[in-house]
């Protein structure tokens, strides 16, 4: 309210940023319209051209995206915007596939549910196929469409919420009903080929789940919240799901002085251990992934960042059941770089999967945009070919058009932006193998660890009165350059 009056009174966003410093505020419900516009979305309506595809029928089967080709490699010279220039789907590179490193997939909720609503304005997007209701039967239109765009960008996997595919009912049981409807119809279109790369439950729309799902102060909506992600796993695993994840977005606290810290943490870890039995007992083997952010819609998110998360997943012996999905978004919002974020991971033998998007330095909230920085692309590989790759997970675009960007073939040339780039930091990170100097910089930088001495110290024979013997024996140390210039020399000739 305070925020409308001030917009209409015509003082600018920024000007609204410093006078309330409510950037916790603005950060709490542009994160919200981030995963949820669709809620807050005003009706669109059909054009009066395709009233006949827009009649509420959930059969529609016509083609969603009308002069958009399968989008085919051109290489770099092309101009066409709706080809990849980069991204060769099978070119091997580094002994693999491009289309085996980076297994990209479709988040549905950006892609079919984004309205491009923010706190301050309305929908902006107003897709064909669109009526404006959250009916079933607009729901498995939807679905077809979703099916249609994943076969035209040429991937053969994809991202839901349980909520985002099928509308909620008066009933859990109601509810249930309808996402067996939705995940039956995408089953059938998924075909042998494609599946989800994972599902997920929706635990932080709905007001039940204001004050979190199972890290929520009322045991109905733990209950509640277990009994939704039972479903999401059971759908994630009948639709082959290859992964599931648990974004704790409610999963946290607005203040200390109302909150029971250590119990809601343990309530966390018990929900978690539940969710892993229950995994099991279905014979679902897909990865369970924990997303870590560390505020928005919280103040304070549980799952702050990697070392946090890994910590959480260490005292409560869950470290050899999850692995982490990283978001290069959240990680600058956490205060780390995407890179750092996906090297605690992997160190940590974490990195399980990667929501490819970035933030606006400028900006500073979680803004969703497709990645298109071409450094940052190759230090993400970086990290991606020392794993080994992602399998069995993989890249999520979890990413949104910008609320300007309104054309139905943005959609496809944000996605095609977005692989390019990251196909084009694989490209690099080849070169850089290739070439071997930065992998030169950084092995010399340690090879005194290489002496007697260090691999003592390494093997954890390196005891105090021994070093104390060596530093008397050695005198003062001779101490290198670190050569961050010539590395980040090295790097920049790659790009
Ligand atoms: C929210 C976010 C979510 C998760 C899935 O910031 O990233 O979309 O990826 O719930
Ligand atoms: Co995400």
């Amino acid at each position: 309210m305070i925020l409308t009056t001030k917009f209409d009174d015509g003082v600018n966003l920024h000007e609204i940023g410093k006078r309330w410093r409510p950037r916790r505020l603005l950060l709490l419900l542009l994160c919200l319209n981030a995963v949820s516009s669709l809620v807050i979305a005003s009706p669109q309506t059909c054009p009066a051209d395709l009233s006949t595809k827009c009649a509420d029928s959930g059969e529609w089967e016509g083609e969603f995206f009308p002069g958009i080709p399968t989008i085919k490699y051109e290489g770099p010279s092309s101009k066409n915007p709706l080809s990849f220039k980069w991204y060769n789907a099978n070119e091997e590179i580094l002994g693999k596939t491009m289309k085996d490193w980076m297994r990209f997939s479709v988040a549905f909720w950006h892609t079919f549910r984004g309205s491009g609503a923010d706190p301050f304005g309305s929908a902006t997007k107003n897709w064909p196929w669109e009526d404006g209701t959250n009916s079933l039967a607009m729901a498995k239109r939807r679905m077809r469409a979703n099916f249609e765009f994943i076969k035209k960008l040429g991937v053969d996997l994809w991202c839901f919420h349980d909520r985002d595919i099928a509308p909620d009912a008066e009933t859990l049981e109601e509810t249930n009903k309808n996402l067996d409807e939705v995940v039956a119809l995408a089953k059938k279109l998924q075909g042998t080929k494609i599946h989800p790369l994972w599902g997920t439950a929706q635990l932080f729309l709905h007001p039940r789940y204001m004050h979190g799902g199972a890290t929520s102060s009322e045991v109905g909506v733990y209950a509640y919240a277990a009994a939704q992600v039972k479903k999401a796993l059971e759908v994630t695993h009948y639709l082959g799901g290859e992964n599931y994840v648990f974004w704790g977005g409610r999963e946290g606290y607005q203040t200390l002085l109302n909150t029971d810290m250590g119990r809601e943490l343990d309530h966390m870890a018990r929900f978690l251990e539940a969710a892993v039995a229950y995994k099991k007992k279905i014979g679902f083997n897909g990865t369970l992934l924990i997303e870590p952010k560390p505020q928005e819609p919280t103040k304070h998110q549980y799952d702050w960042d990697a070392a946090t998360s890994a910590n959480f997943l260490r005292k409560y012996g869950l470290i050899d059941e999850f692995k982490l999905n990283i978001e290069c978004n959240h990680a600058t919002l956490s205060g780390h770089s995407c890179h750092h974020e996906l090297e605690t991971a992997r160190i940590n033998g974490l990195l399980g999967n990667i929501d490819a998007n970035t933030g606006d330095p400028q900006v500073g909230w979680d803004t969703d945009q497709f990645l298109t920085d071409i450094s940052e692309a190759t230090m993400v590989m970086l990290s991606v070919v020392r794993n080994g790759g992602l399998a069995p997970g993989g890249f999520n675009f979890d990413a949104k058009l910008r609320r300007e960007s309104t054309d139905v073939e943005d959609l496809f040339i944000a996605h095609i932006s977005g692989m390019d780039t990251l196909a084009r930091g694989l490209r690099n990170v080849a070169k850089l193998i290739e070439d071997g100097s930065l992998d030169d910089l950084v092995r010399k930088r340690y090879q005194s660890f290489d002496s007697e001495i260090g691999a003592a110290i390494e093997a954890g024979k390196g005891d105090f009165e021994m070093l104390e013997k060596k530093a008397m024996e050695w005198g003062e140390p001779k101490v290198p350059s670190a050569k961050q210039e010539l590395a980040e020399m090295i790097f920049q000739s790659a790009l």
